[in-house]
């Protein structure tokens, strides 16, 4: 099964869209298997943006991310790569059409609600920056047996 990392960045915490952004991925039907509040270093930020590294809105980005509690998420589920980026919207706000978290909810592309990482390999290297192997969880659900 496909894991991902997920963050609520700060403005999405101030905001208060945790639990919206929550609700949206579980009524998907993927499945939350590990989540922490955090500020997250200065070395964890620029490890998790290393690609942006040089370009123009780097520092902005570095210094934005670390700059509030964010909501760290890993999710697990069939494609939950793909379609988690699918569900957040494009990167460039202009393009991000409703429906979408950042077409819903975000206006300017340096505030963009929430990050998802983008292939497998990010995925297993982001999950790694932010969690420890002891903070995911390993369950299956029983609807019938809890209602
Ligand atoms: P993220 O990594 O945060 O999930 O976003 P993404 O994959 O959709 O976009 P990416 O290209 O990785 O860019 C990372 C974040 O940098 C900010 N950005 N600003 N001013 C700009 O042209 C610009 N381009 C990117 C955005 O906040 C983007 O989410
Ligand atoms: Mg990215």
């Amino acid at each position: 099964m496909e894991k991902t990392f997920l963050m609520v960045k700060p403005d999405g915490v101030q905001r208060g869209l945790i639990g919206e952004i929550v609700k949206r991925f579980e009524q998907k039907g993927f499945q939350l298997v590990g989540s922490k509040l955090m500020v997250i270093t200065r070395e964890q930020a620029e490890y998790h943006y290393e690609e942006h590294k040089g370009k123009g809105f780097y520092e902005e980005l570095v210094s934005f991310i670390t700059s509030g509690p964010v909501f760290g998420m890993v999710w697990e589920g069939d494609q939950v790569i793909t379609l988690s980026r699918t569900m957040m919207g494009k990167t460039n706000t202009l393009d991000a059409l409703p429906g979408t978290i950042r077409g819903d909810f975000a206006v300017h592309t340096g505030l963009n609600i929430i990050h998802g990482s983008d292939s497998p390999e990010s995925a297993e290297r982001e999950i790694n920056n932010f969690f420890k192997p002891e903070e995911i969880v390993s369950y299956s659900k029983d609807v019938n047996k809890w209602v």
